[in-house]
């Protein structure tokens, strides 16, 4: 429950912020303020609006501590879908999201938000952590596809959902409108950009049958502006390398592909001394990069990104505001030290707006 004090505690620094980064004049400001707290005077509640709600999604963003993409921050582009009522108007705005954001592989950073929270009850809820996430099915022989998605799946399979059984089914999209049943949509192919693994040295690394996405668009977190929750705001930017190469491929809960690669370029395995993990890891991550790159798609690897955030954090300096960060996320799961974030310390402080974990839907 929102109460009085706290909605307008939240609400002043919000405009006064907003409003001074977009060089609005002290009489409108005031003039906001004043609506505000005569609009939640009467209705308990407040409307943001567009231009505040775009501004507000870029600093969230700007404010995500785990985040070595903010450079970018200013670029995010907003979809105001606070309109949308059905799931099926809900479904359409999310395949529009992965489309524009595709963009033939030009990816181009988008959020898409939905109704706030009112009374403390969520509008809509999206079930899936990110649009597009492939299923992970528990069988004898233990899991085939993304482990990460077991919990998930099973969910999908018990609304009636039914997925082929390969190592790389799409999950459909589940949405929540208050008061109903959740429902499932399968996502059309054709609107889901994939790229096949490959190595631009080691043809044998095919035989991985390794794929992945190319649009992470994560959907379970809420965001928080102005004293308004949207708990149902997917947001996407492109991928660094390492996220599929050193993490989603590579970690034993989850495709745990480096013991195949291994084998598959003839590494001394008979010690861990013989650093066969770290070689392939890098090579896992070569090929990540080189694929993305052949097809067309939008990718960083983690020196760049590092730099970028370097960039950012001149910017930051230069606008008179801190960078926040925590260090523990932005440090890149290889080779961290050969970056400048591993050297240097961030306080872990919790700006708003910003991005929050919230309870799963399910
Ligand atoms: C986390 C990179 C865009 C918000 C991360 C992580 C990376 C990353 C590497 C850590 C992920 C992990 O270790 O699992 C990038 C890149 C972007 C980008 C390269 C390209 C433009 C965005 C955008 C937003 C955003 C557009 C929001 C508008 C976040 C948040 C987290 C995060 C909230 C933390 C996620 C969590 O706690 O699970 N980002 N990002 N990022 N990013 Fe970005
Ligand atoms: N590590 C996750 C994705 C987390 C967010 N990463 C981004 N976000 N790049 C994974 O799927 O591997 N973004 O908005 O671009």
């Amino acid at each position: 429950m929102n109460t009085q004090l706290d909605y307008m505690s939240e609400a002043e620094p919000f405009i006064r912020q907003c409003y001074l980064e977009l060089e609005k004049s002290e009489e409108e400001t005031t003039a906001r303020l004043l609506q505000i707290k005569s609009l939640h005077d009467r209705s308990n509640f407040y409307e943001l609006t567009a231009e505040e709600l775009e501004h507000g999604a870029k600093m969230a963003w700007r404010n995500s501590n785990k985040c070595i993409g903010r450079l970018f921050w200013n670029t995010l582009r907003v979809a105001d879908a606070r309109h949308l009522e059905t799931p099926e108007e809900i479904r359409d705005a999310l395949f529009s999201h992965i489309e524009f954001a595709t963009n033939g592989g030009r990816i181009r950073p988008l959020i898409t938000i939905f109704k706030p929270e009112q009374n403390g009850q969520a509008p809509v809820r999206i079930w899936n952590h990110q649009l597009l996430r492939y299923a992970g099915y528990v069988t004898d022989s233990g899991v085939v596809g993304d482990p990460g998605s077991v919990a998930f799946t099973k969910e999908c399979l018990a609304l009636g959902w039914k997925g082929k059984g390969t190592a790389y089914d799409l999950l459909p999209l589940v949405i929540q409108v208050a008061g109903e049943m959740p429902v499932w949509y399968e996502i059309p192919d054709e609107i889901v950009m994939q790229i096949p693994i490959t190595h631009p040295d080691y043809p044998e690394l095919e035989e991985l049958d390794a794929r992945w996405y190319a649009v992470p668009i994560i959907s379970d977190m809420k965001l928080e502006i102005g004293g308004i929750t949207f708990p149902a705001a997917p947001f996407n930017g492109w991928y660094m390398g390492t996220e599929i190469g050193a993490r989603n491929l590579a970690d034993e809960n989850r495709y745990n592909m480096l013991p195949k690669v291994a084998e598959l370029l003839g590494l001394d395995t008979s010690s861990q001394a013989t650093l066969w993990k770290d070689r392939a890891l890098v090579e896992l991550n070569r090929a990540v990069l080189h694929s993305f790159k052949a097809a067309g798609a939008s990718i960083v690897d983690h020196h760049t990104a590092a730099q970028q955030f370097k960039r950012f954090e001149q910017n930051e300096s230069t606008a008179g505001r801190d960078v926040t960060g925590d260090w523990t996320w932005l440090i890149p799961p290889m080779s961290p030290a050969a970056t400048h974030i591993f050297h240097k310390q961030y306080e872990n402080k919790i700006v708003k707006p910003n991005y929050f974990y919230q309870e799963k839907a399910y």
